[in-house]
């Protein structure tokens, strides 16, 4: 059955690789990011690639307003969301607490906490209205332990890891799926937005070791959709092979 999915954070990495993933499998595809030629782009690959529907909308998750505005401005035949993956995120920085930037600190929490909450907000009701539907939020490792100068984000990825616990609370008994993808270190702009744009930092990051693609999580996020009704993916963490942890690698330099 095609299903409308609706993904944050299309323009780049885990969220283009989902949308290219669902459009393959022919699944109809409302696709998000604040990059309007990005998403112009990608909207035009998937239509004449795999010949399927494509709605794009250019907003910023950090804002509720235009949240609200882009659910509410879906056609009717567009509000029937089966999918909602919960994607667009960043790290922005990296360094000791006591040196925190504001702005940094600001930027990861609205944007991975509260851009994720209202999204969820938004789509959810239709969800619940429909008595059907899957949320499928991306935490990350840094979720599930913190490591050295992560604190603020590691402390959203948390934030993640516990609202999504919560929805899927509030949400059970309406026949709502919803499961968490924690992936470890992925090859995706995530280090060039970090490090904020410093290529060689961010290229250093995954030296010595196989990361995951984009496509190796999007396959994952794939999987979740795929299991019967009754069976929901709670939460799943998935890794390189050569990472242990949020801290442990086997790097061969
Ligand atoms: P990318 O930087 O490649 O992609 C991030 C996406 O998020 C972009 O499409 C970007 O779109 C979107 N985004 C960021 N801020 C906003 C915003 N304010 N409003 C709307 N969209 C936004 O990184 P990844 O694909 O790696 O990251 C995707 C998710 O995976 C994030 O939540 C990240 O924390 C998580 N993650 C990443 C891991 C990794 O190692 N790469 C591992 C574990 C989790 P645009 O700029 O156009 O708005
Ligand atoms: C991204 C993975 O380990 O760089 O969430 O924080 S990590």
């Amino acid at each position: 059955m095609k299903k409308i999915v609706l993904i944050t954070g299309a323009t780049s990495g885990f969220g283009k690789a989902i949308a290219l993933k669902f459009a393959e499998n022919r699944h109809k595809l409302i696709i998000t990011g604040r990059r309007k030629d990005r998403l112009d782009e990608l909207q035009k690959q998937l239509e004449q690639d795999f010949k399927t529907d494509v709605l794009a909308l250019c907003f910023d998750v950090r804002k509720s307003a235009d949240v609200e505005k882009a659910i509410q401005s879906l056609p009717d035949e567009w509000k029937a969301i089966d999918v909602l993956v919960n994607n667009a995120g960043l790290a922005v920085g990296m360094g000791p607490v006591h040196e925190g930037v504001l702005d940094d600190w600001e930027r990861m929490i609205d944007t991975n906490m509260k851009g994720l909450l209202y999204m969820t907000r938004f789509v959810a009701p239709l969800m619940v209205a429909r008595k059907k539907g899957h949320i499928i939020n991306i935490g990350s490792v840094a979720g599930k332990e913190v490591y050295p100068n992560g604190n603020v984000y590691c402390g959203s990825k948390f934030g993640v890891d516990a609202i999504t616990k919560g929805t899927r609370i509030d949400l059970v008994s309406h026949n709502i799926k919803v499961t968490q993808v924690s992936p470890g270190a992925a090859n995706t702009e995530f280090s060039l937005v970090r490090f904020k744009g410093d290529q060689q930092r961010a290229d250093n990051v995954y030296k010595g070791f196989k990361p995951l693609s984009a496509e190796d999580v999007a396959e994952v996020v794939y999987y979740t959709t795929t299991l019967p009704d009754h069976v929901n993916i709670a939460d799943l963490v998935l890794m390189p092979t050569a990472q242990a942890s949020s801290m442990h690698f086997h790097k061969v330099q």
